[in-house]
């Protein structure tokens, strides 16, 4: 009675009942014993020995439900649920810069009274160069490092840029036009400040009487809403086989103040976008009357600007996803 009471786990306990109603165990020899008795003390010291096995077996049995009941109390114990502790907040997310940037420069051109148009990221050979007047074998194509998709015909292209949206657009539309386009664009690039995969909004303005003063004063106002209205902006004489004439707008490089570093290679001076009046060309392939009609067109790139507003100085950390980096835009 002594083990039993001593026992604390369940294997405590089998081990006591081992001792005693094992094989050899104590209980055991006596209930063995009684039959080599004289016949007078058989009855008695069996009905004895019985007596005391039936005692210690429910002494026991109590023992066992009340081990278990203890274990299940403790078990219990560990593994209760406190409803009261205050839940584990999931972390808020946002935007990417890429994204809160795209969206800033698509607001700030639908108050200037564009209307958004998009266009496949795969293109035909037509939309993404011919109609834009880069002839097959010209030389300007290499401004361009394309992606070819191979599709048995040979004419399918990663867009190399948002300009066939301009083409898209005019097919289907008379002027007066003003349209952006923003949209993911691919090119065979990769340094720290360009990726093959990047993105631009286009935008197109056509109508009677639209000039070159029209083009600067709507990218200059772009850039006062979007840098501030004290960051300085040059327009560069550039080439595009679509426009003409054709500039480059640059925006003071906000990383060095106009120093000079990596960034801006030196010069003070960050391109942002490429633009210039419709070339009469390109309103011939959509059937537009170059007599009537004057356009001008822009295209710049998101990441770039993006760099610009947050002083980012490599383009790849847009694409890393390290959340350190992200989560301080
Ligand atoms: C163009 O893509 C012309 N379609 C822009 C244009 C539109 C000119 C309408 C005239 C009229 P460009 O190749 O320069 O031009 O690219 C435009 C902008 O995209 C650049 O100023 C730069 O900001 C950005 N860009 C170009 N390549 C990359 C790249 N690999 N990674 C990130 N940004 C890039």
């Amino acid at each position: 009675m002594a083990a039993i009471a001593a026992a604390r786990s369940e294997s405590d306990l089998l081990d006591a009942k081992g001792r005693f109603f094992g094989k050899k165990g104590a209980v055991s020899g006596i209930l063995k014993g009684v039959a080599g008795l004289p016949v007078e003390e058989r009855k008695a010291i069996g009905d004895l020995a019985n007596r005391a096995r039936a005692e210690l077996e429910s002494a026991f049995d109590a023992r066992l439900a009340g081990i278990r009941e203890q274990e299940r109390g403790r078990s219990e114990g560990r593994e209760r649920i406190d409803v009261t502790l205050p839940g584990r907040a999931p972390m808020p997310g946002h935007r990417h810069p890429v994204s809160q940037t795209m969206s800033d420069i698509l607001s700030a051109f639908r108050r200037l009274g564009f209307s958004v148009q998009c266009g496949p990221d795969v293109e035909t050979d037509y939309y993404n160069f011919e109609a834009l007047n880069f002839p097959p074998e010209h030389p300007a194509r290499d401004m361009q490092d394309t992606f070819y998709v191979e599709s048995g015909t040979g004419d399918l292209v990663l867009r190399t840029h948002t300009s066939p949206v301009q083409i898209r657009t005019m097919e289907r539309r008379k002027p007066p036009v003003r349209i952006i386009a923003p949209g993911t664009v691919y090119r065979s690039d990769s340094d720290i400040t360009h990726s093959p995969m990047f993105h631009q909004v286009e935008g197109l303005a056509v109508d009677r009487d639209i000039t070159m003063a029209d083009l600067k004063g709507l990218l200059t106002e772009f850039c006062r809403m979007t840098f501030g209205p004290t960051t300085p902006v040059r327009f560069r004489p550039s080439y595009f086989p679509f426009t003409e004439p054709s500039a480059e707008m640059d925006i003071r490089c906000v990383l060095c103040g106009g120093s000079g570093c990596r960034v801006c290679k030196e010069s003070g001076w960050l391109e942002i976008l490429g633009a210039g009046m419709v070339d009469p060309m390109v309103f011939g392939f959509v059937g537009y009357d170059p007599e009537e009609y004057a356009g001008f067109a822009f295209g710049m790139g998101i990441e770039r600007i993006a760099m610009l507003r947050h002083g980012i100085s490599d383009i790849r950390l847009l694409f890393e996803n390290d959340i350190r980096f992200l989560s301080q835009f």
